[in-house]
């Protein structure tokens, strides 16, 4: 009787309702029905989190029920306070409403649900809710919400709330406001860290102002906010702004009548002293929400629906006979879209979507997320390279830390790329469960260094090298000369942690080992073209880092003669010294969720004994060289890696998919990248309340256009080696490459591709074993067998 399904607010009088009507039911992510768990709470928070890089809000319902962990984040908003490490910061929130009758909140909490649905809009990047509930007074109340923060301007929010008494007419009290009693989740579950301080409270006729500073770092964020009873117009209501503590609330009584709808509407700013000068923030941010609300939404509305197509024309992939496969994957690019950063910063591996992994930067953005943003959006793509040429000088210091030269990128970084990796896994057990990972996962140095090669691979951006790639290179190369020893004429990376992270202080990683090995050779490659081609933009390079020839030659000679070999008998790459001695096991058992469960006997405490791993390690480093290795070693160590990996990272899967697709398992492939393409929308690890698994993500994406595309790109040519699963009618996509625009539908036996470019002329394409030459600004038809 009280199904309201979202609308859209169409039908609600309202100027602009025609904008936010739903999209079709293929772009939309409906969750029906309510569970009072904290942690179903929380699941639904991550998946609902809507953004734009700058601004991400959690999913939360306004009226924030008992269990709920809303947040709002700002892109590289870091401090410590009393936290043990740098974490990212919970923001003061805009979006609380609460409706109160008779003294008695309106909340899932304590009412009797009647219908709840919360509605993700893809395409439009907005958040629908409708929920009928019923208090203890039994009065029925419906409250509907959509809300967004824009793509186009990201300082702003909009907000639309409104109630409809079903069965009563009485006096109803609403409030809403800017809330600054906002806390960091603890280690424990009552322990809250408190990061922000009340630096300025206003108010005026229209307008609300709250402006915070974190306590650590100084960094101060100002948000104002206009609240108004917008529908019916006849309806009075008025507002009584509220001070408690950190707290902000207009507080409005109306009279309500039964049946009839009240809409308000919330417009929010939001800065920080990154963007303004202290000293100006009240009056721009006030500036800023008079503006706007002179202008109005719909002005925004409009232009923000156009940044979204904008996005979606270039990111979007369509997948035509597999809905399942299709609604997942628009879910993660959905993901990436909302997380891309406008400006100089880069990707936790948790998004922006709460508090997980403290918001730390982790491997996980150069070698999972970053592709996706090289292949879309360039632009954005060089500000996470440049949050990592921004933190060199933090890298330096981890370096120094450890008595080496050089740069070493933190295991998790944050504002100023010093490590952050907390150091004990549990509060309780100081003493007994240190992480390791902050000291010996050296690889992210290399990991890092793969994106920058990878950026310009793909996009040719030459200023980005001598601004800031050619130091990032050439810095890290020095760090990798003073961390490796000689030892009987070969060199070594003794006690370091690989991808896998059951096997600590383990020496000579195979993973890190080859990556190093790449990136001393690349260092010397760049050097060399560098002096050849372009002396004088070097040369200052040089001269600021004081590198010269000789050194480089050093590089060389560790490169070459840095341990890593392949048995010759077995195909084998051992994942590191050692590791074939270790006890074998191989997984034979999955849970009910078809996740492998560890043989009897072995544990978490004695896993490091066994030749279980965690994660893809050494099929990682294959699928990330896939030239450099034979069909064959892919092979052998496929068969013997996937039955020893327990898959308990989330990283995991999407290496198995575009692995097992290129040795021909591609029944496992499919069934790997579905887990990766649900791995939240399925909580399958049981942790989506605590955030988005980003790595999956962008993970999700390179399976299908790496993968199932089989895409890639060598220096002057396009690669393609598709396979589509029997049900995929159809793939298509668009990608980025240099200067030009590729458009690619494939089917199982052709592909159609139009390479747009600002020039008539041809470009070499291989399609398995066949090379064709295609002509730019046309569509071409080329056929294939990819059995
Ligand atoms: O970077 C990963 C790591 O590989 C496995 N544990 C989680 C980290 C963050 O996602």
């Amino acid at each position: 009787m009280y199904r309201t399904e979202s609308s859209g607010f169409a039908g609600t009088g309202l100027h602009h309702a025609s904008l936010l009507g739903l999209s079709e039911e293929a772009w939309l992510m409906r969750r029906k029905g309510f569970r009072r768990t904290a942690n179903s709470i929380q699941i639904a928070e991550s998946l609902f989190t809507t953004g734009n890089g700058y601004l991400n809000i959690r999913g939360s319902l306004e009226e924030l029920p008992d269990g709920h962990a809303g947040g709002m984040y700002i892109g590289g908003v870091y401090d410590r306070s009393e936290a043990d490490v740098e974490e990212l910061v919970k923001c003061p929130m805009w979006t609380d409403v609460s409706v109160w009758s008779e003294g008695e909140k309106f909340s899932l909490s304590t009412c009797t649900l009647l219908f709840h649905e919360q509605v993700l809009d893809m395409k439009k990047g907005i958040l629908h809710r409708s929920t009928t509930m019923r208090n203890s007074a039994g009065r029925i109340l419906t409250i509907e919400s959509l809300r967004l923060v824009y793509m186009h301007q990201i300082h702003l929010g909009y907000m639309l709330f409104r109630i409809t008494p079903r069965n009563f007419s009485a006096p109803l009290r609403v409030f809403s406001g800017l809330n600054g009693e906002v806390c960091n989740r603890g280690f424990f579950p009552e322990e809250r860290i408190k990061h922000l301080q009340i630096e300025r409270i206003e108010r005026g006729r229209n307008f609300m102002y709250l402006e915070m500073k974190t306590r650590q770092q100084g960094i101060r964020i100002a948000e104002s906010a206009s609240w108004k009873l917008i529908l019916p117009k006849s309806a009075r209501a008025y507002p009584e702004p509220r001070i408690y503590g950190e707290k902000f609330t207009s507080e409005m009584t109306l009279d309500v009548e039964k049946g009839q709808s009240y809409t308000f509407e919330k417009l929010a700013v939001v800065h920080t002293s990154r963007e303004i000068p202290e000293d100006r923030m009240f009056r721009r941010s006030i500036c800023e929400l008079k503006k706007y609300v002179r202008t109005g939404a719909e002005v925004h509305l409009a232009a923000h629906l156009q940044a979204w197509e904008e996005k979606w024309k270039q990111a979007d992939i369509r997948i035509a006979g597999d809905p399942p496969a299709q609604g997942a994957l628009r879910f993660n690019i959905y993901q990436l879209l909302i997380n891309g950063p406008p400006v100089s910063g880069s990707i936790g591996a948790k998004f922006l979507s709460s508090e997980g992994y403290l918001g730390h930067v982790f491997w996980d953005t150069e070698i999972f997320i970053l592709p996706f943003f090289i292949y879309n959006f360039p632009e954005t793509a060089r500000n996470m390279l440049h949050y990592r040429y921004a933190t060199l000088p933090g890298a330096m210091k981890n370096a120094e830390r450890n008595g080496y030269r050089g740069a070493k990128y933190a295991w998790e970084s944050a504002s100023t790329g010093e490590d952050v990796t907390p150091r004990f896994a549990s509060k309780l057990e100081r003493t007994i469960r240190l992480i390791y990972t902050g000291m010996e996962e050296d690889h992210i140095v290399s990991d890092v260094i793969y994106g920058v090669e990878k950026y310009f691979r793909v996009t040719g951006d030459e200023d980005f090298l001598f601004e800031c790639g050619l130091e990032m290179v050439f810095q890290t190369a020095r760090f990798w000369a003073s961390r490796v020893v000689f030892n009987g004429g070969i060199y070594e990376i003794r006690r370091v942690i690989g991808p896998d992270e059951f096997h600590e202080h383990v020496d000579n990683n195979a993973y890190t080992n080859y990556m190093v090995k790449w990136h001393l050779r690349l260092a010397c490659m760049l050097f060399t073209y560098m002096t050849k081609r372009y002396r004088d933009r070097l040369e200052p390079i040089c001269r600021k880092i004081e590198l010269a020839e000789e050194e480089v030659a050093v590089w060389l000679s560790v490169s070459r003669g840095l341990k890593f070999s392949i048995d010759p008998a077995t195909m084998l790459v051992e994942q590191f010294d050692g590791y074939f001695r270790l006890r074998d096991y191989i997984i034979e058992g999955f849970d009910r969720k078809g996740h492998p469960k560890l043989p009897r006997g072995v544990t978490y405490r004695n896993i490091g004994s066994t030749t279980l791993i965690k994660q893809a390690d050494v099929l990682l480093l294959m699928h990330l060289f896939p030239h450099a290795f034979s069909e064959e070693a892919k092979q052998a160590n496929f068969d013997y890696y996937e039955k020893r990996t327990a898959h308990k990272s989330s990283l995991s899967h999407c290496t198995h998919a575009m692995m097992g697709l290129s040795v021909g398992k591609r029944s496992r492939a499919y069934h790997y990248f579905m887990k990766t393409a649900l791995f939240d929308l399925e909580n399958l690890h049981g942790n989506t309340a605590m955030g988005i698994h980003a790595a999956a993500v962008g993970g999700a994406w390179q399976t299908v256009v790496y993968g199932f595309g089989g895409l890639s790109i060598k220096s002057d040519r396009l690669v393609l080696k598709p396979w589509l699963p029997g049900k995929w009618k159809r793939l298509s996509f668009s990608v980025r490459w240099q200067d030009r625009s590729i458009d690619l539908t494939i089917y199982h036996d052709r592909i159609s591709i139009c390479i747009a470019a600002p020039y008539d002329g041809e470009i070499p394409v291989s399609l398995y074993r066949k090379t064709y030459k295609i002509r730019t600004n046309r569509k071409e038809v080329l056929h294939y067998c990819s059995s």
